[in-house]
């Protein structure tokens, strides 16, 4: 049992077309543990270092202004290789490329406003749950017991 934890957001995109139960339930069925989660609209600073290495981007401005536009859900999920298995269900960040099946094969329509967020790596992945929850808001792992066995 490794350990790993991921973050995974539900764009505000995602929100407004009452897309947060569908990920979930992905998640969840797919043997992974919730751990965290809060619903908020991002301050524009929080945002700024989340997408810091994207900030040259021709499109870091739009990003920002739609990522900020409305309510996020913000979640914690854990689990086996979760960061990896995470980003194969949410699929190619552009639309046009995403796998039928895949969160964004099925759901998004462009790459501007592609539904979810997941980490990239372990390390980004630590980052970023930093950046979005306080330790206090989420179980130590000591004191957390996965509900499936996982080899
Ligand atoms: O990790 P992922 O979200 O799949 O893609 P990134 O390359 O990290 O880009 C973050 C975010 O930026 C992407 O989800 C949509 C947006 N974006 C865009 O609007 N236009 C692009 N050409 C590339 C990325
Ligand atoms: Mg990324």
């Amino acid at each position: 049992w490794t350990r790993e934890r991921t973050l995974v957001a539900v764009k505000p995109d995602g929100v407004q077309r009452r897309l947060v139960g569908d990920v979930i339930q992905r998640f969840e069925r797919r043997g992974f543990t919730l751990v965290g989660m809060k619903m908020l609209q991002a301050p524009e600073s929080v945002l700024a270092e989340h997408y810091q290495d994207l900030r040259r981007k021709p499109f870091y401005p739009a990003l920002i202004r739609y990522m900020s536009s409305g309510p996020m859900v913000a979640m914690v999920w854990e689990g086996y290789n979760v960061v990896r298995a995470s980003r194969a269900m949410i699929g190619h960040t552009d639309s046009a490329e995403a796998a039928p099946g895949t969160i964004r094969g099925d759901f998004s329509v462009h790459i501007s406003r592609n539904v979810i967020h997941a980490s990239d790596s372990v390390e980004g992945a630590q980052r970023e749950i930093q950046l979005w929850f306080q330790s206090s808001e989420l179980p130590s792992p000591e004191e957390f017991q996965p509900p499936t066995s996982v080899p």
